[in-house]
This record gives C-alpha cells, sequence and structure tokens, in this order.
C-alpha cells in the first residue's frame, strides 16, 4: 500500500466546463484515482479553481463586478460539474483562499532567498487605447518562430512555443486592435536557465512520462531555457511579498501550482493527515496538452529551486474536437457539461470520452459516434451481456447463483478470462491506457456473449441442466468481475450492477478480489435494465441544437464586428437617432479612453460613455451639440452603465455635430 497525489490541472474561474475540460484532465484523473483507491493505495485527489490573471480581471470589468465575484460564481459551476461527473476530488479548493495565498508568498520569498528570483527592468507591451500593460492572452501577432499568425502574447498553438508578448511580430490588442507600445517597469525574474541540465535529466530519465509529454519538452529544451517573468502589474492577483513592492502581482502561472498542494493542505486541515507524506511518495498530475510545457519545465523547476520532490508523472491529455471541428467558446461551438447531462448521465460521457481514443491522441466528439457507442457497445454488448445472465438467473434458478458441474474446456477458458481480467486491466491502467483498460472490459462483455451463446442455457436447461447450470454460474462471475472493475469508469452503472449481484461495499471495493467467485446460492437482486439505446430522432435533435446554438452567437458577433453586410431600410429606420446636447462631462478614473457624458434629448437625460479622452478633454465637450443612438441597449463599460452612442468616426477622433436642430430632434 502506498499513498499517492493524484492532481488535476485547475480550471480557470471564468466559464464553465465543456467536454473538452472533461476529456483532458478530469475523467482519466478520476479513473485513475478510482483505480488506486481500489488497490488499497492511499489517494489524495486535489484540485482548485484557478482564480486569478486577466481574463477574470477583464470580465468583471466588463460585467461591473469585482474579479472575485466573478471567480465566485464560476468556481461554484466548475464545482458543480465535477461534482456531477462524480470526479471524487478529496479537496476541491480555491486559489483565492488564505492557505493558498501563504503557500505561494512563501514559495517566491524562499526563492527570492536563495537568490533564484532576481529584479530586472523589462520592456512591456502597454496598450494605449485601454490605458493598461497588455497581458500576455491579450495580445496577438506573428509567431517569432514559426511565423504563424494569430499567435498569443504568451503562446504559439502552430508550434507549441513559449512566448514573451514583446517577441510577437505585428502585435496587436485583442480588447481594442490597436497597436500596444513597448514601456518598461521593474520585474521579478526566475532563473530558469539555472535549471536547465536538471530538468533534462529528470525528463530523460523520468521512466514513466509518457512519450507526448517527453518529446514536447526536449523539443523545448533544444532551444535552451530563458528566465521566466515572475510577476505582473496589476491589482488582482497575489501580492509579491516584498517590501516595498506595490502594484505587483505573483504571475498567475507562478502561484497556480501551487493550488495542487494548497488543497491537499487544507485536506490536512480538515483531517488532521500531514499531506506531504502523499506528495513524497508520489505525485500525478493530470493535464492538458496545451500546458505541458508549464508542467514540465516550469513546475519542475520550482520545485527543484524549492528544494523538494517531484512529481512521478504528469499526462497530459490531448485535444478534443467537436463535429470534425476544432471547439470554440466564442462560437459557441461547444458542449458544455451541463448542457449534456440535461440528457444523458455522466457515466455515458466518462465512456465516450474514455474509450473514444488513447489519452494522447487528440479525438473528436460527435452525437452519431454517441449514440452508435452508446446502442452498440453500451447497451447491445455490456447491457445486453448482464442482462440476460440476471433474467435467467431469475426466471431458471430463483435469483439464485446456481452450481458449478465440470468444465469443458469452453468454460475454463472462459473461466481464465474472468480470472485473469483484474490483473491484466490494472496493468493497463497503471500504464495510464484508461482507454485500452475499457475496451479490455467490453472485449470481457463480448465474450460473455459468445459463451452465453454458445453454451445455448435455453435450451441445454432442459436437455443438459448441469451444463446450463455451469453456463450461469460462470456468466454471474463474470457480471461481478466487470461490475467492480467498471468502478474506476463508470462510478453509477458499476454501483448499480453491483446491487443488483447484491454485493456488499467491503466485497466490492477491492480490485485485486474482482475476480473471487460468488458462491453457489448467493441471492441476487431483481434486474433492471442498465443501458437505453438513443434514437435517431433524439440523436437529430441534439444536433441541431448544437447548430442552432452555434448560429446565434455568429449573428451577434457578425452584428457586433458591423461585418458591413447590406442592411435594408427597414433596418436602418430602427436606429433612432436624435440631436442632443451636452450637460456634462467628467474623465473616468484609471481610463484614459473613457469620459463620462450626461447628454440630454430634451424628453430625458442619457449618460453615455464614450471613448473621447485621447481626443477632447471635458471641459472641450460641455454644451458640446451631438448626434445621439437614443435607443440601444444599455451596456456597462468597465462598470458603468452607458445608455446611448455618440456619432464619431471609428477611432473616435471625430465626434459628428449637426450644424442644424433642435435638441430632442429626431434625425432621418
Ligand atoms: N488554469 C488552465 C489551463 O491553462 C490553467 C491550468 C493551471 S494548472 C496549474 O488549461
Ligand atoms: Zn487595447
Amino acid at each position: 500500500m502506498s499513498k499517492i497525489l493524484i492532481s488535476s490541472a485547475l480550471p480557470y474561474a471564468n466559464g464553465p466546463n465543456h467536454l473538452g475540460h472533461m476529456r483532458s484532465t478530469y475523467i482519466p484523473a478520476d479513473t485513475y484515482a478510482r483505480y488506486n483507491r481500489l488497490k488499497g493505495n492511499e489517494v489524495l485527489f486535489t484540485c482548485a479553481s484557478d482564480e486569478h490573471g486577466t481574463p477574470i480581471a477583464v470580465k468583471a470589468e466588463h460585467e461591473g463586478k469585482t474579479p472575485m465575484e466573478i471567480a465566485t460564481r464560476y468556481h461554484k459551476m466548475l464545482k458543480k460539474d465535477v461534482e456531477d461527473c462524480n470526479i471524487s476530488f478529496d479537496s476541491f479548493t480555491r486559489t483565492t483562499d488564505k492557505k493558498h495565498y501563504e503557500m505561494a508568498q512563501k514559495l517566491f520569498l524562499k526563492l527570492y532567498e536563495k537568490d533564484y528570483i532576481y529584479e530586472k527592468e523589462i520592456q512591456q507591451l502597454y496598450c494605449e487605447k485601454c490605458a493598461r500593460f497588455l497581458p500576455d492572452r491579450y495580445v496577438e501577432g506573428i509567431c517569432p518562430v514559426c511565423g504563424a499568425d494569430g499567435a498569443r502574447g504568451d503562446h504559439c498553438e502552430m508550434c507549441g512555443r513559449h512566448l514573451e508578448p514583446t517577441q510577437l511580430k505585428e502585435p496587436h490588442c485583442l480588447i481594442c486592435d490597436s497597436t500596444p507600445k513597448i514601456r518598461t517597469s521593474k520585474h521579478y525574474f526566475f532563473k530558469l536557465t539555472e535549471f536547465e541540465n536538471q530538468i533534462k535529466e529528470w525528463i530523460n530519465n523520468n521512466k514513466e512520462l509518457d512519450s507526448n509529454v517527453r518529446n514536447y519538452a526536449l523539443n523545448w529544451l533544444k532551444d535552451g531555457l530563458k528566465d521566466w517573468i515572475l510577476t505582473r502589474d496589476m491589482d488582482w492577483g497575489i501580492p509579491v511579498p516584498l517590501n516595498g513592492v506595490e502594484g505587483k502581482i505573483i504571475y498567475v502561472w507562478g502561484e497556480a501550482f501551487i493550488g495542487y498542494l494548497s488543497a491537499a493542505a487544507q485536506w490536512s486541515d480538515k483531517t488532521n493527515q500531514p499531506w506531504i507524506d502523499y506528495w513524497n511518495d508520489k505525485a500525478v498530475h493530470f493535464i492538458g496538452k496545451d500546458i505541458i510545457y508549464h508542467h514540465s519545465i516550469f513546475w519542475p523547476a520550482l520545485l527543484m529551486a524549492y528544494s523538494c520532490n517531484l512529481p512521478s508523472n504528469i499526462v497530459a491529455g490531448e485535444f478534443l474536437s467537436l463535429e470534425g471541428q476544432k471547439m470554440s467558446t466564442s462560437r459557441n461551438w461547444v458542449i458544455w457539461v451541463q448542457d449534456f447531462l440535461k440528457y444523458y448521465d455522466s457515466d455515458l460521457l466518462r465512456y465516450y470520452l474514455t474509450i473514444n481514443a488513447p489519452l494522447n491522441k487528440d479525438t473528436d466528439f460527435s452525437w452519431d459516434e454517441f449514440q452508435r457507442r452508446v446502442n452498440d457497445e453500451l447497451a447491445d454488448v455490456l447491457g445486453n451481456f448482464l442482462h440476460r445472465t440476471f433474467s435467467f438467473t431469475k426466471r431458471f434458478y430463483n435469483s439464485k447463483i446456481p452450481e458449478k458441474f465440470e468444465l469443458t474446456k469452453e468454460d475454463e477458458d472462459f473461466e481464465n478470462l474472468i480470472i485473469s481480467a483484474p490483473e491484466k486491466i490494472g496493468n493497463l491502467i497503471e500504464a495510464y491506457k484508461f482507454r485500452d483498460g475499457l475496451r479490455e472490459i467490453i472485449k470481457l462483455a463480448k465474450a460473455g456473449n459468445k459463451y452465453f451463446n454458445d453454451q445455448e442455457p435455453w435450451k441445454t436447461e432442459k436437455e443438459n441442466p448441469k451444463k446450463a447450470s455451469t453456463c450461469l454460474y460462470l456468466c454471474n462471475q463474470l457480471a461481478k468481475t466487470i461490475g467492480i472493475l467498471l468502478q474506476a469508469y463508470l462510478p453509477i452503472k458499476s454501483k448499480k450492477i453491483l446491487k443488483i449481484l447484491n454485493i456488499a461495499d467491503e466485497k466490492s471495493s477491492n480490485w485485486d478480489i474482482a475476480a473471487e467467485f460468488l458462491e453457489t446460492g448467493h441471492k441476487i437482486n431483481k434486474p433492471k435494465p442498465l443501458f437505453k439505446k438513443i434514437d435517431d430522432d433524439e440523436i437529430a435533435k441534439r444536433k441541431e441544437e448544437l447548430l442552432n446554438n452555434s448560429k446565434e452567437v455568429t449573428t451577434q458577433e457578425k452584428e457586433e464586428n458591423k461585418m458591413g453586410d447590406l442592411i435594408s431600410i427597414d433596418d436602418f429606420g430602427k436606429i433612432d437617432l436624435r440631436v442632443g446636447k451636452v450637460i456634462k462631462a467628467e474623465s473616468v478614473p484609471k481610463s484614459d479612453k473613457l469620459l463620462k457624458l450626461q447628454v440630454d434629448i430634451k424628453e430625458k437625460t442619457l449618460q453615455i460613455v464614450a471613448g473621447l479622452a485621447k481626443s477632447y478633454t471635458p471641459e472641450e465637450l460641455l454644451n458640446q451639440k451631438v448626434i445621439v443612438i437614443v435607443n440601444l441597449k444599455p451596456a456597462k463599460l468597465f462598470g458603468i452603465e452607458s445608455q446611448g452612442m455618440l456619432l464619431a468616426t471609428d477611432d473616435s477622433v471625430g465626434l459628428l455635430t449637426p450644424q442644424k436642430g433642435e435638441i430632442g430632434e429626431k434625425i432621418r
């Protein structure tokens, strides 16, 4: 028996989970955790929501909320998503927890004291229009390494390279599209370069590392490492714990890893058991392939600098596409976990996402394929085997496991298949081959169906009762073995199977006795169908929903982007333009772009937030006549409600003013 700490990558608290998250990280990690518990290992399975970082701060600004409010909203959703999929975390916490702050600051301080962190003035991209230093993910441009367009400030998806935003060619701000300028600011750097050789060695010598992780990592290491900037100019985050340093926080990637451990430490506080023993025995991180760099290079280097144990393994799930296309949350080309669960139970999702491809290969979710797998594999193979076994037992043996008589060669082969299953499948799971393990279980059910067909117990029950009895004896044993092994994969269904089999918890919670046979005479419960088939109409509906939902967003996006499609005169007629007069103008704190205006349109006064501050002072605008769109849906701009819009040229340099017209007069 050993201790093991298992973690799943921390989900950002700026949106709920979709199927991609479940596939790459949570389901495989949970399978591994459940398996290890069944093997009698002590498991500490941790995760937390990742609540810092710019996307959350930006979202908060847009909605006029605090980042904490946003993080709390999504933390709750994320937690519900994983609970509803039966991801069996022992501790699911938040990176805004006090413990996390303490541990993250402690790591920073210790590395600073050990001289692994130093100060340096650097140049950063600053967006003058948005009046902020641009966070990595908010700048896009051309990748300096591979030349791909659309590379992010921190990462190029084409070549997978980690980037610094200032390396991008032709950068532009993703918030306002303008070209950012370079500004200097003092920051703290981690001496990543010092660990280059150690990391190389660790990756080369770590036999458990899967080839996808190893190859990515070694490929990056070929080009050599650079020191790593660990701080940001921002309010939202964990303050840099050094005297006299203000307005700087620890970069989200410099503290998020600690979430694995701060979640564990909070578990310790509750249970009074030291989490560090788990970490020191064995630690396995489950992540998505887009964050291999961070986990194979940054994280081990931080741990080396701190001088503590390194994880035993990093398991990276590759991408999930949807109906053959890349998932996109902005186009809503995505299936959210909660939407899926409206129709199907989470075991079906766990099944599909595990069986469809090995973890280290990209895979696709398609509704047709989902239907096929549920119908052909779960219902027709697994469900059918279990149901016929249980029903036959009820009908002919009074719901009791019948007697076993002398075995034929066929019986013996079948018996051996059952006996060897736990070890065979266990070895696959231990090698992180979750899909292969699950396939073996389906193969067992297939073999069960074949055996049942070949033995023809419905005939032999009269003609050769011993033969029928032996057949049902063995089929029930297989059902039991499957029920126990499936606990690693399908917690709901396996529970149902074990319930029908009337097996007590203590007899089912151990992988190694999965093939210990039930005694003749053991009574089973009333069989119930376990898997329902999904019909074509239903699947057609799912596909339609996906299309409709994604279309809605596209039309909306088109409007937002003013795509230049022709509009009808009626469309134009919907816009209510009036002559207005600015009766109050003031600047907006912390924004050098926005002005807050009160505009008189006779029947009322509208509050309008306009991006005019670069071109006009508040005084210049006072008493100006303007053209106002007065029937615009109110929206919050950085927390201030805006109830209309002024006409101005695209870059807001030129405000359009009517030469004639009374206040409130309609413009046509
Ligand atoms: N919050 C999510 C991601 O990039 C990020 C993971 C942190 S793991 C320490 O997929
Ligand atoms: Zn900008």
